[in-house]
């Protein structure tokens, strides 16, 4: 600001738009302090750290098995989602190593998670895996739940190619008990063969209390949409390396001290401007009462 020049103070007066140290004297002190308790609330508001919830099995190497092989439920950990209600479903672990399915491996370890379709199955009807976890839903938390997405290419294990082009569509979610917290509905564009980072945030702040304390389930679904240039393909999304995290969600009250901290900065500089005004009428009208 070019009305707060060369101020070594603090960087709070600058904000307070006071015009030099010198027309400051004792309120600068204040002003430091109070700009000081500003950065503190800052510091308080911004320093918590993200702590990982635990998810049972989250890479999907529980199940160990060869490079290039299948293993089907149970997944440990994990239960299958809505697979009553589809039929031609596999759903399990592939060890992505040495594939042309996932030519750069798995994301995490050498296991992803496989919510494969055949291609003469039930289309168009998600189904996937879920994990209820031991933790539950807290108050005024910020939720971060990461997953890997993959879209598998076409590939051979043993003597059976599975004709895998294409991209069929997918869902992450974050939820308690019966409700969905947030979800990612399939907005990343995956590219044959490769995975993609799905991001779900949920801030509890204000959230309906009947909910705090039900426990959060992590559902990764396959929408098993058949691709309009692969109709003949099976369809397959993958998943890989689950991450939730938990921190502090930001305060209002530490905006609130922030907030107060500026109010007195203004007040202050009005304070010291009609200091300053006086002594300058006072020089120009001596006797005049300024
Ligand atoms: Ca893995
Ligand atoms: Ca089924
Ligand atoms: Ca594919």
């Amino acid at each position: 600001m070019d009305h707060c020049p060369e101020n070594t103070h603090s960087r709070s007066t600058a904000r307070c738009g006071l015009d030099s140290d010198r027309s400051l004297g004792i309120p600068i002190r204040l002003l430091a302090l109070s700009g000081r308790f500003a950065l503190f609330l800052l510091f308080v508001e911004t320093s918590a750290v993200a702590a990982p919830l635990a998810v049972v099995n989250p890479g999907f190497e529980a199940q160990v098995h060869a490079p290039n092989s299948f293993t089907g439920l149970p997944l440990t950990g994990w239960l299958p989602y809505n697979d009553a209600n589809v039929t031609g479903e596999f759903v399990g672990t592939l060890n992505a190593t040495a594939t042309t399915y996932f030519p750069s491996g798995a994301p995490e370890g050498a296991n992803v998670a496989i919510a494969f379709m055949d291609a003469a199955g039930t289309a168009d009807v998600e189904f996937g895996i879920e994990q209820t976890l031991a933790a539950t839903l807290q108050p005024d938390t910020l939720y971060t739940l990461d997953v890997e997405v993959g879209n598998i290419a076409s590939g051979t294990t043993g003597t059976i190619f599975y004709d895998l082009d294409g991209y069929n569509g997918y869902r992450i979610e974050l939820r308690a008990g019966a409700n969905v917290l947030a979800m990612d509905d399939d907005t990343l564009s995956i590219a044959e063969g490769t995975f993609g980072t799905s991001t779900v945030v949920f801030d509890s702040t204000g959230v309906d209390p009947g909910l705090i304390g039900s426990p959060l389930t992590i559902r990764l679904v396959h929408l098993n949409r058949i691709d309009p240039a692969f109709p003949g393909a099976h369809r397959e999304i993958d998943f890989d390396d689950v991450r939730l995290d938990a921190v502090a969600a930001p305060s209002p009250v530490p905006l609130l001290g922030i907030g107060a901290a500026l109010l007195l900065c203004a007040a202050l500089s009005g304070v010291t401007l009609f200091a300053s005004r006086r002594r300058e009428m006072s020089a120009i009208l001596p006797g005049s009462g300024f």
